[in-house]
């Protein structure tokens, strides 16, 4: 059965109790058990982190291969615009990576228009809320994952 590993970045864990002006009511734990539930269909399993580390987030990708992991699944959050050391560790995993984002970073703040991590990745979607992830692994389901 494939294995996925899902990478929430830094202060995702605040999700529905801050800002759900802009990020939504659903807490983390929701959007979890709602990717738990697409998962099932799928028939794949997950393993969900939430780090708010840039080095836990390289080490996590820097061994997903070697803990036989197929994929990841990532919102680096606020490090897609700032960490060099994620992307390089995105690029250097050797598994398929889709980038998601909950907001639309292109019709947010200057700052946020740039992702570090769109190029390495296999691909990004964004904009759509808790369906980013949900379309995320759906495609990441798709490709040819060994
Ligand atoms: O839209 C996204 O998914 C982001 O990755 C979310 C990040 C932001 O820095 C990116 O530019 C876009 C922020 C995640 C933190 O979420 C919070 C939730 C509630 C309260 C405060 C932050």
């Amino acid at each position: 059965m494939n294995k996925i590993l899902v990478i929430h970045g830094p202060n995702l864990n605040l999700l529905g109790r801050r800002e759900p002006a802009v990020y939504g009511h659903l807490t983390l734990a929701k959007i979890n058990a709602l990717l738990k539930l697409e998962a099932k269909k799928h028939k794949v399993t997950l393993v969900i982190k939430q780090s708010n580390h840039e080095g836990e987030i390289v080490d996590l990708l820097g061994m997903g291969k070697k803990n036989k992991f197929q994929g990841v699944l990532i919102n680096p959050a606020a490090y897609t615009h700032t960490s060099v050391a994620i992307r390089d560790a995105v690029a250097a995993c050797g598994l398929p990576v889709v980038e998601v984002h909950l907001t639309n970073i292109h019709a947010r703040e200057e700052f946020r228009h740039k992702s570090l991590i769109s190029p390495v990745a296999q691909g990004t979607i964004l904009g759509f809320g808790v369906q980013s992830y949900i379309l995320g692994l759906a495609a990441l389901l798709d490709l040819n994952l060994k």
